[in-house]
């Protein structure tokens, strides 16, 4: 693929659940040569180091039992500014961090699109559909609440409000396996594509993927890809809190990292919820680095660019 300007920034975002290791994620993805790997690919690479969170303070709107909002809160101001300013120069990578950063990232994201006329587009590569709000959350984990936030759901008391949300059409989530029942309701209300592993096993991944790229080229878009660490079966990324088995392969996930490579839509990627105190020698991080790899241009052999659907 042609060179990139690709800015890394480090999210180690931790408050989204109350278990704790994702803050170590950034460092995770440099020790396991992220920038290294980037490079090799002919990219230009720059890395801003890790980001801290403005302050916020808690809104006594939001229910009790929300976990570190205010964190959260603070973080996704930071994050949105961060990554509008870095979509003017490049592609950012967001090293997470739990998903909750997406609630900035994204954000951020549809406001650089919106500034720019372009629609913007959400990949979610995710066992869980992140669709709650703070009054449907049961867990109070803000990781579960990040498609809720970016499409303009109410009830983010506290947080920043919303200027471009992401229109429900605009979405596709592959790789579904635990979905609450709140969630299963909100979401079967909206225009969001949602695949869950019983159509990736009966159709293939190829095939819901293709049909969403096509869409998003056929209508400009920009594309945000958002890789959750749990989109992966736990037996070869067991380093992310919330397993769940049943999850996508190497060779199915690769697979969707070169369809985007080849779509040349992504402009902005998150790698989110690996936990590295819960890694196997590093053996997660690594495969979230080869496949971010993938998404950006590494392959065995090319293939002529061409519709999936
Ligand atoms: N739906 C559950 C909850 O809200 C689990 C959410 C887990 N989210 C992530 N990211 N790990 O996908 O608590
Ligand atoms: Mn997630
Ligand atoms: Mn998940
Ligand atoms: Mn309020």
């Amino acid at each position: 693929m042609t060179p990139q300007d690709i800015i890394l920034i480090g999210a180690p975002v931790d408050s989204g659940k109350d278990r704790r290791g994702c803050l170590m994620g950034p460092d995770a993805y440099r020790t396991a040569g992220l920038a290294e790997a980037l490079m090799d690919l002919g990219h230009r690479v720059s890395d801003t180091g890790n980001l801290t969170p403005q302050p916020a303070t808690p809104d006594p709107a939001l229910p009790p039992h929300v976990y570190a909002p205010e964190q959260t809160a603070g973080w996704t101001a930071t994050l949105a500014e961060a990554a509008q300013d870095a979509l003017a120069t490049g592609l950012p990578v967001f090293l997470g961090g739990d998903h909750s950063l997406s609630l900035g990232s994204v954000a951020g994201a549809a406001n650089h699109a919106a500034a720019t006329g372009r629609p913007q587009f959400v990949l979610w590569l995710d066992a869980h559909s992140d669709f709650h709000t703070p009054q449907t959350t049961a867990s109070g984990n803000l990781h579960g609440t990040p498609l809720g936030y970016v499409t303009g759901r109410a009830g983010f008391h506290g947080f920043p409000p919303v200027a471009h949300p992401v229109p429900e059409e605009n979405i596709c989530i592959l790789g579904l396996r635990s979905v609450d029942a709140a969630e299963r309701e909100a979401l079967q209300a909206t225009q969001i594509r949602y695949h869950d592993m019983r159509v990736i096993d009966e159709q293939g991944i190829s095939r819901p993927l293709g049909a969403f790229l096509d869409h998003v080229a056929a209508q400009g878009g920009a594309l945000h890809v958002s890789l959750d660490v749990d989109f992966l079966d736990p037996s070869f990324a067991p380093a992310v809190g919330t397993t769940v088995p049943g999850g996508a392969t190497i060779r199915e996930a690769h697979l969707v990292m070169e369809m985007i490579c080849d779509s040349g839509l992504m402009t902005s990627l998150d790698l989110v919820e690996l936990n590295p105190f819960l890694d196997d020698r590093g053996r997660t991080a690594q495969v979230m680095v080869d496949l971010a790899a993938s998404a950006l241009g590494r392959r065995v052999f090319d293939r002529p660019t061409m519709a999936y659907s």
